[in-house]
This record gives C-alpha cells, sequence and structure tokens, in this order.
C-alpha cells in the first residue's frame, strides 16, 4: 500500500505553498480545498512577481481553463523560475482538444517547460497524444477503453508522469502504471473536481519524490474523500457534496483511509 495517510501527514504537519495560475471558474473552490488538505495556497498571475511567487512555493499548478494572452506569458514565466528553483509543476491541460488554442497552448508549455505531472480527464489526456479527441466544452467526451495505453503514450511522449482521470484514474511515468478505482459520479456535478485534484497533486508531490507514487497517492486519497462525502446524506445532490466534500478532505479518518482505499499496479 502506498504511504498515503503518512504523506496527508506530512502535508497537514509542513502545510507546503502551492502556487496556482488556475481559471476564474474554479479559483475560490481551489484555495479551499488546499486549505482543507492542509496545504497553504496562493493565487499570483502578475507578469511582475509570478517568478518570485513560483521559486519560493513548494508546487506550481499551471491549469489552463480560462487562458488570456498574458496568462500565458505568466504560466511560462513561473515555469521557467519553478525549473530554475527544482520546484515541481504540475499541468491540467482544461479542455485541451475543445479549441485549438487550448491544445497548441498546453503542447506549448509541455514545450517549453519541464513539467512534472500532467493531470486532465481522458479527451483532454487523448489530445496530448497523437489522437484528436472531442471535447464537449472542458468536459470529458471520450469513451475510453484504452486509458492506460493513451496515458502512457503522452508519457513517453513528454517524458512526463500522466494522470488520466475519470470513473477509473490512470497514473503512470510509461513504465510503472497504477489504477485509481475511488471517486463518485457527483464529482462530475461539480466545477472545479478536476482542478482541485491537480492542485492536490501537487501537494502530494511537494512533499514525496517519487511522482508516480504521489500521484497515485493523491487521487486515491482524493476519490476516498469523495465516497465518504457522498454518504454524509441521504439524496446528495451537487450542493451538499461540494461542503461535504471539502468537510471530508479536512477530517477523512485514517482508518477509513486505509479501508476504502483502491490502488493498484
Ligand atoms: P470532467 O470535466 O470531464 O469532469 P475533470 O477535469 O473534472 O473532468 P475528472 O476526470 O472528472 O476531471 O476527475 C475528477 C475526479 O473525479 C477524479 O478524482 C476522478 O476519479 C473522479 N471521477 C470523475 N468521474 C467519476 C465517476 N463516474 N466515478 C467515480 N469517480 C469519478
Ligand atoms: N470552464 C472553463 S474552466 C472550467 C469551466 C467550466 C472549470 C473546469 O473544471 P473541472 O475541474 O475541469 O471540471
Ligand atoms: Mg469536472
Ligand atoms: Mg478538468
Amino acid at each position: 500500500m502506498l504511504p498515503v495517510n503518512e504523506l496527508r501527514n506530512i502535508i497537514q504537519e509542513k502545510s507546503p505553498l502551492i502556487h496556482n495560475i488556475t481559471n476564474v471558474v474554479v479559483t475560490n473552490f481551489t484555495a479551499n480545498g488546499l486549505y482543507a488538505l492542509g496545504a497553504s495556497p496562493v493565487m499570483a498571475y502578475a507578469e511582475e512577481e509570478v517568478a518570485d511567487m513560483a521559486s519560493v512555493s513548494q508546487a506550481l499548478v499551471i491549469n489552463i481553463g480560462t487562458l488570456t494572452k498574458p496568462v500565458v506569458n505568466a504560466m511560462l514565466l513561473a515555469g521557467k523560475a519553478a525549473n530554475k528553483a527544482g520546484v515541481p509543476i504540475i499541468l491540467d491541460p482544461v479542455g485541451a482538444g475543445a479549441t485549438p488554442y487550448r491544445t497548441e497552448t498546453a503542447q506549448r508549455l509541455l514545450t517549453e517547460l519541464d513539467i512534472t505531472l500532467i493531470r486532465g480527464n481522458a479527451s483532454e489526456i487523448a489530445n496530448l497524444s497523437d489522437e484528436n479527441v472531442k471535447m464537449k466544452g472542458v468536459d470529458s467526451t471520450a469513451e475510453v477503453t484504452d486509458a492506460a495505453e493513451i496515458a502512457k503514450n503522452v508519457a513517453l511522449k513528454w517524458k512526463t508522469v500522466t494522470a488520466l482521470t475519470g470513473k477509473t484514474d490512470v497514473i503512470t511515468d510509461g513504465h510503472i502504471t497504477y489504477t485509481v478505482e475511488n471517486g463518485h459520479a457527483l464529482q462530475s456535478k461539480i466545477t472545479g473536481a478536476g482542478c482541485l485534484l491537480s492542485a492536490v497533486t501537487g501537494a502530494f508531490i511537494a512533499v514525496h519524490d517519487n511522482v508516480v507514487e504521489a500521484a497515485a497517492a493523491a487521487i486515491g486519497f482524493y476519490g476516498v474523500a469523495a465516497e465518504h462525502a457522498a454518504t454524509r446524506r441521504d439524496n446528495m445532490g451537487p450542493g451538499h457534496f461540494q461542503m461535504h466534500f471539502l468537510d471530508a478532505l479536512y477530517d477523512l479518518k485514517p482508518e477509513d483511509i486505509e479501508q476504502l482505499i483502491s490502488i493498484h499496479s
């Protein structure tokens, strides 16, 4: 079993600073989710400061959900500073494949920066391989039967650990592969479930050098939190789920994690 509880404890103890350059939809939810986990979020976008902020952070999370030209410039500046300082970078390629601008920007970031982990849904990850898969805005439409193959291709193509998420999650560096069977369907009924997950993987990678292990542990932990949240109330809907999910990230019991977590290699 991966050291999920141990890594969560280290995050709570050390409270790693996670610099997010994210989208305008999920900014508040991402900051609250990182606080609930025990990490320390900061959002900073100005070209004048992103390099300084990234270089003193323990992880940089770049999310292309609501791109503009100045934001792309800030991502490149922050990313270069993070690479120079040895700070890990997580890329969430939100909507890659939905428009050429998103696909090309994700590819540009992967080309110009040394990215530690890509975390996206099935369509987004498939669009970073040589496949062209339809997106419905930012939501995955891919009926993926070969998720592991797609994730491995992307990991090898970009020389980056890749996490393809959905009902089953696949985390791979192209050689070592974990699958995670945790999570709940209500996660796709709230905005930001994927974006916050990318930030949460950043916090786990900040405290554990083995990136594939850290990402799999983060995704397993996050899925158990969702399952736990979904059972706290009868007839759970997205509104209450979002609230209970934040609470579960905060106070999920170590024994519940051990009992419910389903990570396989
Ligand atoms: P999308 O916009 O397509 O929902 P996303 O970027 O929000 O994509 P997801 O792939 O939905 O990201 O992953 C977010 C989290 O939700 C992951 O932890 C994943 O395991 C979980 N998840 C998504 N759908 C399901 C499902 N049907 N059953 C269980 N867990 C799910
Ligand atoms: N539109 C642009 S970014 C965004 C939306 C709805 C949020 C996407 O969040 P997630 O976590 O990928 O579902
Ligand atoms: Mg989603
Ligand atoms: Mg997403």
